[in-house]
Formats: C-alpha cells, sequence, structure tokens
C-alpha cells in the first residue's frame, strides 16, 4: 500500500452551510472537490491524528464512493479507527449517538438530508464534533478558512473495504469496524420510551403508516415498529432505502409525503401517520385527518413529554429556533422552566444541551429532538408520540385540540421560494434590512407592526455571537413575519416567508391556516417587495 501526498489548489464554494457542505452530486464528484474537502475538515480540526470517527450516510447515490474515499484518507491522516454502518448507512441521529456511545472524536456524516439523491441531484458531507453534534461555526469557520489555503491532501492506494460485513478490518494502520447501524441506536430508544406501553397498543389494534420515503429510517423503522414494538407489517411503507430515494424527494412534509397525507384523510386511514427524511433526523406527524405543524409538534411534545420515562423528572428546559412558532413557549412557561431561541441550525442546541440547560429542542423545519443524541431525531420523535398516544389514549386531533384549549393557537406556515436568482434575493434581504427602522408603529393593510428587527444571537454558554440571523416583523395581536435565506439550497437562493397568528378565542381554534395566515402574509409581502423584486407570484412549496 502507498501512501500518497496529492497536490491541489483551493476550490471555491466550499462553504459550509446550515448544515455541512450541500452541493450538486456532479459538483462533489469533480476532480478533488470531495477530497479537498475531507482533508479541510482534518485539517479544521487539528488533524485525525491517532483519533476514532464515525463514518456513515444516508444511502444516497456517491454515498459508497465516497466512504472509501474518506477512508483512505483517513487512515493516510493517521486515524487510529474508523466505526462505519454496515452498507455506509448511519441515520443522522445513530451517527450522533455512536460517536457518544464509543466516545469517538467526532464523524463524518454523508448526506444532504431531505434534498434529492443522484447522479444530477444533491450530496452532502459535515463533521460532527465529539459530543455527536454538528460542528459549531467556530469550527466550520475554521475548515472554511483551510478550504481557502490546501495545498495538498493525503491519501493512498488500497482496494475497497467490504463495508458489507460486520466486523473488523484494517487500512494501513488504521483499524475499521463495520456495524450494525440499527442495534445501539435500538436499545437507546428503549431507554427512553415506554415499550411496552406502545406494544400493547399496537397489540390492541392501533393502526399506523410509517413512510420511511426510500430513505435511511426503512431499516430502523422495520427493526423497531414492526420488528420490537410489533406493529403489523406494512406499517412501514417505502421501506428500503435506495440511491435516488425512489425517484422522490425524501422531505417529509403535505407537500413531499403527499401521498401519506392523502391516506390520513382518506377513508379508512390508520390511527397515526409518520414520515421521516433521507437522513432520518426530520419527522413528520399526522393524525386521522389531523396534520401537526412542526412547531405544534414540539409544544406537544413538550407538554407531555413526562410521561415517557426518559423524562419522568420534567424537563430542563427547551429551546426553538427562532422562526419556530411561539406555540411551545407557553408550554414552557406554564410548566415553569426556560425557552430559548436560537438562530436557524441544530448546531446552536448543542451548548444549550451539553449544559443541561435544555431537554428539548425544535424547529420549524420538521426537527425535534432531545438530549439523548445532539441532532434532531425523526424516529424518536415518532416513537414519543406513540407513548403519549398509548399513556393518553387519545387521538391526535384530540390531543392538538386539548393543547390549543390551554395554550392557544399558533397558526403557521412556511412559504419556500425556491431557486431564485441569487442576486435578487439578496437585494430583496438588503432592501428590508434598510427599511426596518421605519417600520415600528407602521399600519400594514389590516395590521400595525409592534417590533422588527434583525436577530442576534448571543450564545448563552460560550457567548459567541451570530448575526444577521432573519428578520423578523412583529405585529400587534400576535402575528409575525420573519424572513430568512436557506443555508441548505443548492441551487441560487431560497427565500423562506415564515408567517405565524397566535389565536386565543376558542370559537377560533379550527380554522383554514391559510385562511387565518392572510392578513399577515400580505403585509409581508407589501413590507419587503417580495413579487416585485423577484418575479415571482407564488411560492414553490408551502408547509
Ligand atoms: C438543516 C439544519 C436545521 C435547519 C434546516 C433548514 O436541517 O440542521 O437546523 O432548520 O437545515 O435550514 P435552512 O432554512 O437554512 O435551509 P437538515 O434536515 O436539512 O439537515
Amino acid at each position: 500500500m502507498l501512501m500518497q501526498t496529492m497536490q491541489t489548489t483551493p476550490i471555491s464554494g466550499q462553504k459550509p452551510g446550515t448544515s455541512g457542505l450541500r452541493k450538486k452530486t456532479a459538483v462533489f464528484r469533480a476532480p478533488h472537490f470531495l477530497e479537498n474537502y475531507v482533508q479541510s475538515t482534518f485539517n479544521g480540526i487539528g488533524g485525525v491524528a491517532g483519533k476514532t470517527l464515525v463514518v456513515g450516510g444516508d444511502g444516497r447515490f456517491f454515498n459508497d464512493t465516497a466512504i472509501q474515499i474518506i477512508l483512505r484518507m483517513a487512515a493516510a491522516n493517521g486515524a487510529a479507527k474508523c466505526i462505519v454502518g454496515q452498507g455506509g448507512l448511519l441515520s443522522t441521529p445513530a451517527a450522533s449517538h455512536l460517536i457518544r456511545l464509543r466516545q469517538a472524536d467526532g464523524g463524518l456524516i454523508l448526506s444532504a438530508s431531505h434534498n434529492p439523491g443522484g447522479p444530477d441531484a444533491d450530496f452532502g458531507l459535515k463533521y460532527n464534533g465529539p459530543n455527536g453534534g454538528p460542528a459549531p461555526e467556530a469550527v466550520t469557520d475554521q475548515i472554511f478558512e483551510c478550504t481557502q489555503t490546501i495545498e495538498y491532501y493525503r491519501t493512498c492506494t488500497a482496494d475497497d473495504l467490504d463495508l458489507e460485513t460486520i466486523g473488523q478490518q484494517s487500512l494501513a494502520d488504521m483499524d475499521v469496524e463495520i456495524v450494525d447501524p440499527v442495534a445501539d441506536y435500538a436499545a437507546l430508544m428503549e431507554t427512553i420510551v415506554d415499550f411496552e406501553k406502545i406494544r400493547a397498543l399496537f397489540a390492541g389494534g392501533f393502526t399506523m403508516c410509517f413512510d420511511a420515503m426510500h430513505a435511511v429510517t426503512g431499516p430502523y423503522a422495520h427493526a423497531i415498529l414492526e420488528g420490537i414494538l410489533g406493529a403489523p407489517k406494512g406499517t412501514v411503507i417505502n421501506g428500503t432505502p435506495s440511491p435516488d430515494f425512489g425517484k422522490g424527494h425524501p422531505d417529509p412534509n403535505p407537500t413531499w409525503a403527499k401521498a401519506l397525507i392523502d391516506k390520513m384523510y382518506g377513508a379508512d386511514a390508520p390511527d397515526f401517520g409518520a414520515a421521516s427524511d433521507g437522513d432520518g433526523d426530520r419527522n413528520m406527524i399526522v393524525g386521522r385527518g389531523a396534520y401537526v405543524t412542526p412547531s405544534d409538534s414540539l409544544a406537544l411534545l413538550t407538554a407531555h413529554a413526562h410521561l415517557a420515562p426518559g423524562y419522568r423528572d420534567g424537563l430542563a428546559g427547551v429551546a426553538r429556533s427562532m422562526p419556530t412558532s411561539r406555540a411551545v413557549d407557553g408550554v414552557a412557561e406554564s410548566l415553569g422552566f426556560g425557552c430559548f431561541e436560537t438562530p436557524t441550525g441544530w448546531k446552536f442546541f448543542g451548548n444549550l444541551l451539553d449544559a443541561g440547560k435544555v431537554t428539548l429542542c425544535g424547529e420549524e423545519s420538521a426537527g425535534t429532538g432531545s438530549d439523548h443524541v445532539r441532532e434532531k431525531d425523526g424516529l424518536w420523535a415518532v416513537l414519543l408520540w406513540l407513548n403519549i398516544l398509548a399513556e393518553t389514549q387519545k387521538s391526535v386531533a384530540e390531543l392538538m385540540a386539548d393543547l390549543w384549549a390551554t395554550y392557544g393557537r399558533c397558526y403557521y406556515a412556511r412559504f419556500d421560494y425556491e431557486a431564485v436568482d441569487s442576486a435578487k434575493a439578496t437585494e430583496m434581504m438588503h432592501d428590508l434590512r434598510s427599511k426596518l427602522p421605519m417600520f415600528a408603529g407602521a399600519s400594514i393593510g389590516a395590521l400595525e407592526v409592534e417590533m422588527a428587527d434583525e436577530f442576534s444571537y448571543v450564545d448563552p454558554v460560550d457567548r459567541s455571537r451570530s448575526d444577521g440571523q432573519g428578520i423578523r416583523v412583529v405585529f400587534e395581536g400576535g402575528a409575525r413575519a420573519v424572513f430568512r435565506l436557506s443555508g441548505t439550497g443548492t441551487q441560487g437562493a431560497t427565500i423562506r416567508l415564515y408567517l405565524e397568528q397566535l389565536e386565543t378565542d376558542h370559537d377560533r381554534l379550527q380554522e383554514d391556516a391559510q385562511k387565518v395566515l392572510a392578513n399577515v402574509r400580505d403585509a409581508a409581502l407589501q413590507l419587503s417587495d417580495l413579487e416585485a423584486i423577484t418575479g415571482r407570484t407564488a411560492p414553490d412549496v408551502i408547509t
């Protein structure tokens, strides 16, 4: 085996976004692109000599090839050991757990999350630190700096490793252990939720449909729901991971999981429906005729978490990203614990979780999680919901109606304008920013602006500061509009417009969300000039 030092030069466009580096697959496959980024990651974290890394991905096209490249580079950079999911598969939460369980020094997770996969679709890579969580900004900044000065990368000549056979192998002086991607994760879930109660629920005839969207949660859901918990065969649909996700878009929302939504709103709907995304960290929850927004799901889980063994002693606190609806705030206040507001990006929850300030966190982008790992966790959310359904013996619709009757309902929607010309999206945000001082007190249509600003965050643990984290306009009467540019898109810019309206009138808790949000939508479009500047008259996706 020959150790090689390959000359290279910096490649532009290697700045990590909200969650690692995401690009078109063809970009990642271009000469030196992946190698430059992997070496820069190793350099940015102070080298990997003597370290143990977890490596795995969501099984999308190029996953297997990229893993072999990473393993050769890790060996050539002197890593002591790589722990790899069988077949190169690890869901993002399972990878986070494995890093923590094995006290590894970090991990490389190959995924573009909910983005489609395939040679013409998307690929991604991110580094998670020893706490199992996505690298904080200080580390990703360091990695980016290394991408701009890189001169060479290290690799070696070696045959591809057999990723299918569980057990020990070696690559030069590095140990490689291939592990069952599901077993440790399933064992962790059993310590958190009441498997006995859920088993009894299924044994009593409770019905469910879990859509794995041809992505990584298939094997996890088959093993846990149909295997350990005894749900009938067929409960899990689209449960075999495929490199192009069955040519689908593995994003668990009403647009991309429409077949599941139709089933749940049709005759003979099961009691409970759920879906997860490409890498298994997102989730969608839907009851019979009752879609639950991610923000509401966070509030519901917060209100009832104590029913699960893992949270029996109560929660230390909760956290949500700024654009996530304020539904959980009321629950936290009434239960007497803190509610933190962070920028978008799971990495911002890491310090709060590590410091024991929060137990649960969540985001409007279909992510919920807890201190059991340092990533959001789709299947965990589904299992916690099942635990709550088993304990309360109520339907999803009943649980939501109770929650809204107690705390009011935060009607909520997110409008995504995708692949917008980047210059125009930047212009719109720039204009909006410059007009902010004029907004307070202004009347826009039926609404009056109470406060408008650009969100900045100072981490309460390490005092690091993050500016420019979204523009928010709060109106009198519980309405709010938030504008952000996505940090996960791979084509042009994606403008996200988040709309919210709190309703406490008990007679108005079952209205159509889009109708309730019409005033705040109109005000937001007027304030931002979004349609005139971008030329877009409608969002591509509403979730
Ligand atoms: C990632 C991050 C989330 C974030 C989401 C959307 O999720 O981990 O924290 O909310 O992207 O980010 P943006 O609005 O910038 O596109 P995932 O599931 O894509 O890894």
